[in-house]
């Protein structure tokens, strides 16, 4: 278990009105006694974006907004959960291998998706929990703003039901010199009876990755893992491509001291984004069964990162119709929003791909090299080949990436996450902050007519306990 010092550093002491407000809600609720108090992250990703389906290599940062989870075990399988916003009803189900959904759209789907997939890997109904979810501003994951506060909810249940039902359970930031993956759970059970079951940080953020499924999302597994797995001040390497063992690469990498990460909502989320995101999976994937020709046994892009893109290119068209890919036996039906009069600009998003990939990598070398300016460079790059290649910008979005360009002190900006709208990241020095809000803001206002929303976060650690104390 760790401190709120080891969480939030400077802004622990900002955080005891919250902990103690919500220990005093907790026993309203359940009535007093020993409460623990669990959290999960929200999280950002500095580069690499749209490579993780294509097994390529992602940078995100676990923030220190996060979603609370008060709980106290029980001697059966129930699950009891209150939120403290009015808008999500209490939610009450039994932790086993099977549980029954609510209707989409039920915040409790993601809880039932993490007790379910708990229950599938230990192989038994597990020990329930009353639970009370605290996630509201200013403090919480904000909501909608691409920053994962589903993924938070989901590793926090997961986190808490894993603590009592494998053993002393997984502290929040296991952060000690020497110690290359933190919050690792190698815990014996404390309910004696049968063969202690172990878990891993790994192994929990994948099964929260599969718990997503749940609820209908097929995303991939980088949410999970920075949200378990994160270190304060620190960013994630991960290698989205699994080994034959079906385990993954990770690296922490520091962050540069004297810089915030702002993350900067721009209020415009674009209806039917899911059938634009898969035509870019779908350009993707065709580009690989088109390199495949000449790169026998390629599954995903990433297989081919190693060969110079001149080579590539000379193999891709520009674009091509599903129906000419059909015609050659490239099947892409299982896309929603994908049919055979869709073109796809197959060379362009490749190339985006490719070079994004390159540009995780050297990343993490001017993170090593502490070198501020290369990684704002790559920032940059970053935006322009997803703005050109990927084609996933928009006005918006081209307003806050350019206006916060323009202020001292900003290092780079890019557009996060999947895209048409959404959220930029910038990473700015600290006496620069002020400064940078004022003018994006401003700017903002003044060329769209919308407010834009400001986070600025420090990169914090991942899930755990981080207080037992009573309500
Ligand atoms: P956002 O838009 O942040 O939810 C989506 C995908 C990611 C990744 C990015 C693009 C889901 C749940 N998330 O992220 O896996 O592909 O787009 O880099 O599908």
């Amino acid at each position: 278990m760790s401190t709120p010092q080891d969480v939030y550093g400077d802004g622990a002491a900002e955080q005891t009105a919250r902990y103690d407000a919500a220990r005093r809600a907790f026993g309203e609720i359940y009535g007093r006694g020993k409460v623990y108090c669990f959290r999960a992250p929200g999280r950002v990703n500095l580069i690499g974006e749209h490579t993780d389906y294509n097994h390529g290599f992602v940078l995100p940062v676990a923030l220190d907004k996060d979603t609370l989870l008060l709980a106290r075990p029980r001697a059966d399988a129930l699950v009891r959960l209150c939120n403290v916003e009015p808008d999500y009803p209490p939610v009450t189900f039994a932790a086993g291998p099977a549980i029954p959904s609510a209707p989409p759209g039920d915040w409790g789907n993601y809880a039932r998706g993490a007790a379910q997939r708990l229950a599938q890997h230990f192989g038994r109904e597990l020990r329930g929990l009353d639970g009370l979810v605290v996630g509201s501003p200013p403090y919480g994951v904000p909501r909608g703003a691409g920053l994962s506060s589903s993924s938070a909810l989901t590793v926090a249940v997961a986190v808490a039901l894993a603590h009592w039902n494998v053993g002393a359970g997984l502290s929040a930031s296991a952060d000690k010199p020497g110690d290359t993956d933190a919050n690792h759970a190698r815990m014996a059970d404390l309910s004696d009876a049968k063969p202690a079951p172990t878990l891993d940080g790994m192994t929990l953020a994948q099964l929260c990755s599969e718990a997503e499924w749940y609820v209908g999302t097929r995303g991939g597994v980088m949410d999970h893992f920075i949200a378990v797995l994160g270190r304060r001040d620190h960013a994630l390497f991960l290698d989205c491509r699994p080994d034959a063992a079906g385990r993954y690469r990770t690296e922490y990498v520091p962050l540069p001291a004297g810089y915030r990460i702002l993350v900067v909502d721009s209020g415009v989320h674009h209806r039917n984004v899911s059938g634009a995101y898969n035509q870019r999976v779908a350009a993707c994937r065709a580009g690989v069964a088109l390199l495949r020709a000449r790169y026998a046994g390629i599954t995903h892009l990433r297989d081919a990162q190693d060969v110079p893109w001149a080579e590539l290119a000379a193999e891709l068209p520009e674009e091509i119709a599903v129906a000419a890919l059909l015609a050659r036996g490239i099947e892409l039906g299982d896309l929603p929003g994908v049919n055979p009069d869709t073109v796809l600009q197959v060379r362009a998003r490749c190339r985006h791909v490719w070079t994004e990939n390159r540009r995780v990598i050297e990343a993490v070398a001017a993170l090593r090299a502490g070198d501020t300016a290369a990684l704002g460079r790559l920032l940059d790059a970053a935006h322009a080949s997803v703005r050109d290649d990927y084609e996933v910008s928009c006005p918006e979005i081209e307003c806050l990436v350019r206006t916060g360009r323009e202020v001292d002190g900003v290092a780079g900006t890019r557009l996060t996450g999947a895209g048409w709208g959404g959220c930029i990241v910038a990473l700015v020095r600290n006496d620069a902050v002020p400064t940078f809000e004022a003018h994006v803001a401003g700017r903002y206002r003044a060329e769209t007519g919308r407010n834009a929303s400001f986070f600025a976060c420090r990169a914090g650690p991942g899930a755990g306990l981080v207080s037992v104390s009573r309500a």
